[in-house]
């Protein structure tokens, strides 16, 4: 995938996620939000003929490599349009499956269990000051590490691959749960897609 870049597809509708994400913070988030990094990436990219064979992972990787001019634009979008990407696809209405195998027992390796994962991941993306996004990443010697970033800032930018991760800008929760970050996160574990999220761990593994 590269340049233009085009707003993948959700895969469900709008309410499938409901009623743990509402189908109006869907349509806006998707239709809006993420329509415009895809947009604005391409618009940053347009006269850089030089990077339209890059992949988004290769722009947010090499981020420092990328002219001035355009850096500030490219990290914000590629990293706004990536980042949604990933998000649609590890969400399924209901949610799917629960950690196995490998991914169980890197998050075990790294966190204790499964439910230490989940309250040091809600701890750290409810502790995200402003906005910005909550991860779960697998770093260069196939570890998992759990952190947040600001804004639109991608694991990627750090030399490690996003596998899990969520949106904690108000625009992904404020229509239903207002101020309530936290109950927007307890929520968001009902529909996590723990199936593509092992496929994401497995295909970091050599
Ligand atoms: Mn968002």
């Amino acid at each position: 995938m590269a340049y233009p870049f085009e707003l993948p597809e959700l895969g469900y509708n709008h309410d499938a996620l409901e009623p743990h994400i509402d189908a109006r913070t869907m349509e806006i988030h998707h239709g809006k939000h993420h329509a415009g990094y895809t947009n604005n990436l391409n618009a940053a990219l347009a006269s850089h003929s030089d990077l339209h064979a890059h992949s988004v992972e290769d722009l947010l990787a090499d981020i420092d490599a990328l002219p001035e001019s355009i850096r500030g634009a490219v990290r914000n979008n590629a990293g706004g349009y990536a980042n949604h990407a990933l998000f649609w696809s590890i969400m399924t209405p209901g949610g799917a499956g629960n950690p196995s195998g490998d991914l169980s027992a890197a998050i075990d390796a790294a966190f204790g269990s499964l439910d230490d994962f989940k309250s040091k991941f809600q701890a750290t993306a409810g502790g995200q000051f402003g906005s910005g996004w909550g991860w779960l990443s697998v770093d260069g010697h196939g570890s998992v590490r759990c952190f947040s970033t600001a804004n639109q800032d991608s694991p990627l930018m750090r030399g490690m691959t996003p596998i899990l991760g969520v949106d904690v800008w108000e625009h992904a929760y404020y229509l239903n749960y207002q101020n309530r970050r936290p109950d927007y996160l307890s929520a968001w574990w009902n529909v996590v897609n723990w199936d593509v999220v092992a496929q994401l761990y497995a295909s970091t593994q050599g």
